[in-house]
């Protein structure tokens, strides 16, 4: 598949950016794309994403903004924050923090004052920085504490966070992460959360759209609040939406909004809606099993070829691999993958005697190629490519690599992605 220059006033007005951007077009087309919060959203998602609705400032919720001229801003709004409530089944919706990282300090602020107890998921376990992790502001402002998982199985060990939360007595609790291939037990958090009268805040970001599409349970009733990022599984726009209990609602508007945030996005909020639109449909259900379905299938072979895989496997769209036993550093292995036209990122498994930004593992995930319409029976071929690639890494051998790099070109060019031109 050729990607021409579709963007004619970019292209006559900035060729040197325009052509930046069908660049990534192209690498975007013609590579496998496995980083698993990536995706490719439709073309109605870009399109609300390139609206004048970028023109406006509107600050404030709808019905009480501090500018006029909301005529069309306010239902869009009003739009987006029942088709979040309708699809996740939340009582409330806040559709404007900027992104997940924002998202989550607007909870600190609503629930807890600086140098009060919180509790996650540790970073190198699976967890987010903004779960209370040392060099995030939520661990220099607040006192992280941090929950793992066992040695031997790679799961959450709910016998640890009960006698931590115990301890601790955080006001917050955080479930959910970045690096968890697991079903997250929400009811079992919730449980613990309740005994020490803890906000339970159940960060959904990679997983929202599986839970929108019924491949995951949903975090309601259990938690208290919910925050996720609109871009990675659900399909959207960059942006995030905190979703709420209505006791929880007041506080987490105003720690957006006044409390952290200007002027919400509204071209932004638009896309969230679309997004919202498009993960209702029945299609998508399909689109979230299938994308299980394919990181399970993969898993397989992977498991198959030897590979050592984060708690044996997985249940969603994720997948934590240990080159250790592989004798190559995940850093060799995703960079020699780049080459080959396999795009991932290196990662901390738990436990990991490496440093952060030369870890042991390889984070692969199966949403973009889903969304290409890759089945399971792609995964036999896409499970051979890392292995070669890996086996490549090691040997440092750059003519495999480039072998690779072709046959993933050739597969690339039968399933067009969405919302990238084609000639
Ligand atoms: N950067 C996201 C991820 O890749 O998981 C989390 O914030």
């Amino acid at each position: 598949m050729t990607v021409s220059l579709t963007h004619r006033a970019l292209s006559a007005a900035d060729p040197e950016l325009a052509a930046m951007v069908a660049a990534e077009e192209q690498l975007q087309s013609d590579t496998l794309r496995m980083i698993p919060s990536e995706n490719y959203v439709s073309q109605a998602v870009l399109e609300a994403t390139g609206t004048v609705l970028t023109n406006k400032y509107s600050e404030g919720y709808p019905g009480k903004r501090y500018y006029e001229g909301q005529q069309n801003i306010d239902p869009i709004e009003r739009l987006a924050v029942e088709r979040a409530k309708s699809l996740f089944g939340a009582e409330h919706a806040n559709v404007q923090p900027y992104s997940g990282s924002p998202a989550n300090l607007a909870v600190y602020l609503a629930f807890a004052e600086p140098g009060d107890t919180v509790m996650g998921m540790a970073l190198p376990m699976g967890g987010h920085l903004t779960h209370g992790w040392g060099v995030s502001a939520t661990g220099k402002w607040f006192r992280g504490v941090q929950y793992g998982v066992r040695a031997e199985t790679g799961l959450t060990d709910f016998d640890e966070v009960r006698d931590l939360a115990l301890k601790e007595q955080p006001k917050i609790i955080f479930c959910g992460g970045t690096a968890v291939p697991r079903t997250i037990d929400f009811a079992a958090f919730a449980e613990i959360a309740r005994e020490v009268d803890a906000v339970l805040v159940a960060d959904i970001a990679h997983i929202a759209g599986l839970i929108a599409g019924g491949a995951h349970p949903s975090p309601f009733p259990h938690a208290d609040v919910v925050s996720t990022t609109t871009h990675k599984t659900l399909r959207g726009p960059r942006g995030a939406m905190l979703l709420s209990r209505e006791p929880r609602a007041k506080a987490l508007d105003k720690a957006v909004f006044p409390g952290l945030q200007g002027g919400p996005h509204n071209h932004t909020t638009a896309a969230i809606a679309v997004a919202l639109h498009e993960a209702a449909q029945p299609v998508f259900r399909d689109y979230a099993h299938a994308v299980v379905a394919n990181a399970k299938a993969l898993a397989a072979e992977l498991l198959e070829r030897g590979y050592d895989l984060v708690t044996g496997g997985t249940d969603n769209h994720l997948i934590l691999m240990d080159l250790t036993p592989k004798e190559v550093p995940g850093k060799i292995a995703a960079k020699a993958l780049d080459r080959a036209g396999i795009v991932t990122n290196y990662n901390t498994v738990p436990f990991d005697p490496r440093k952060p930004f030369d870890p042991s593992g390889l984070r692969i995930g199966t949403p973009s190629l889903t969304s290409r319409g890759l089945g399971t029976e792609h995964m036999p071929l896409v499970a051979d490519w890392i292995d070669r690639g890996v086996t490549a890494a090691r040997a440092g051998d750059e003519d495999a690599l480039t072998t690779i790099r072709a046959e993933v070109r050739d597969l690339m060019a039968a399933y067009p992605a969405p919302g990238l031109p084609t000639a």
